[in-house]
């Protein structure tokens, strides 16, 4: 071994690497570390942003962006700070996969129409009264509902309401973007006037868990909206039995015409977490983004403690070890690349197997607050 060590280390060796450079080639005996892990080594990092924090500045944009002045959504994203190549501002990548954004909307504005390759959710965390309008359909939104816009479809919102409304947005834009498959349109006018009634999908859906016959055809969006109603209802029915080790009483959005996850690419779950849960730990190639949709408590990801409380988002990157603990009932949405894992047959799990599945705490993440609201 030593000898080959002082082989590879050898001038005859150095001088070769960088003469094959100049020609745009590379030696792939110094590369073969870099590229083949023995497992999954992540470069986003385990993160955290707190509502004060996220809340704060949306209040800031409000009074400096408006969606007329600037053509588009009022919207910020969670910039992972493992990712920050590419921009000042890194490359709207909250996981190394995925975007989260949060972003509010005032009564009266239009965020404008336009379609991309990208596939889109929402998840609704403050107000009622703003609508999207996805092709054709004005959906109104409310707290806990959950809203899908899949590649390909005409989507623009509105505020007829009467207070400001806040979401999360989340798009496969980090995979879109590295596998060349970006494109981007406005619509000709700058919202998509109503073809269809108001909340047409859901209202074909109002009962739950059956389907109109007309959907036994696989469509893309035959829902386009989940209300909080109904999966409140459903997490109450499953919290009558056993908790998931992991993830305590977990339902997934699906999409009713194939059964399969309601977008394509990104699967989103709605978690309860009852008061005094303390899940075990485990790791997953698939990476997570956590918005605090209800209640208070702590996850522990690769041995850092990180605290949460209602409205703050976290992630947690592929291949970390993470476990949850609920100090109130808590209700936790997130989404995740899980169904882009599984496309490519990558998705693994693993148990944290010491210590009764529970991690060691090594240390505590301090979250980024504005001096003002500290
Ligand atoms: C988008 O279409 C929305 O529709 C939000 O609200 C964020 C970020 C990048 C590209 C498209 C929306 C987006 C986005």
């Amino acid at each position: 071994m030593a000898e080959k060590n002082d082989f590879m280390k050898s001038q005859l060796v150095q001088d070769f690497n960088k003469e094959i450079a100049k020609y745009n080639l590379g030696p792939l005996w110094e590369a073969i570390p870099d590229l083949m892990h023995k497992q999954p080594t992540p470069q986003a990092a385990a993160y955290l942003w707190k509502w004060e924090t996220l809340h704060a500045k949306l209040m800031e944009a409000r009074e400096i962006f408006t969606p007329e002045r600037g053509g588009e959504r009022r919207a910020i994203y969670l910039q992972n700070p493992g990712l920050t190549y590419r921009q000042p501002w890194g490359w709207a990548s909250t996981t190394h996969t995925l975007y989260a954004a949060v972003q509010l909307i005032l009564p009266g504005e239009t965020a404008p129409s336009h379609r991309h390759t990208q596939s889109a959710l929402r998840f609704i965390t403050n107000g009622s009264g703003a609508y999207s309008i996805v092709q054709g359909e004005r959906i109104f939104m409310e707290e806990g509902d959950f809203l899908i816009t899949p590649k390909g479809l005409w989507h623009g919102h509105g505020h007829t309401g009467d207070e400001p409304m806040i979401w999360m947005d989340c798009l496969d834009i980090p995979t879109i973007y590295a596998i060349g498959g970006t494109f981007f349109e406005n619509y000709p006018e700058k919202i998509e006037q109503p073809s269809l009634p108001d909340n047409y999908s859901a209202q074909r859906y109002e009962g739950g868990m059956v389907r109109p016959i007309a959907d036994r055809i696989p469509k893309v969006a035959p829902l386009g909206s989940y209300k909080w109603s109904q999966t409140l209802a459903a997490l109450e029915g499953l919290s009558r039995f056993e908790p998931d080790p992991y993830d305590g009483y977990a339902v997934e959005y699906i999409n009713p015409s194939n059964g399969k996850t309601a977008n394509p690419t990104i699967a989103a779950w709605m978690q309860k977490l009852p008061k005094g849960f303390h899940s075990k730990a485990h790791r997953h190639t698939s990476s997570t983004i956590y918005q605090v949709f209800q209640g208070s408590g702590y996850s522990v990801i690769n041995g850092v403690r990180f605290d949460w409380s209602q409205g703050d988002y976290f992630v947690v990157p592929n291949w970390a070890w993470h476990e949850h603990v609920a100090a109130e009932d808590a209700f936790l949405f997130s989404v995740s690349d899980i169904p882009i894992m599984e496309r490519f047959e990558v998705q693994r799990e693993e148990a944290y197997e010491p210590n009764q599945g529970h991690q060691e705490i090594v240390g505590e993440f301090h979250a980024l607050v504005p001096e003002k609201t500290r």
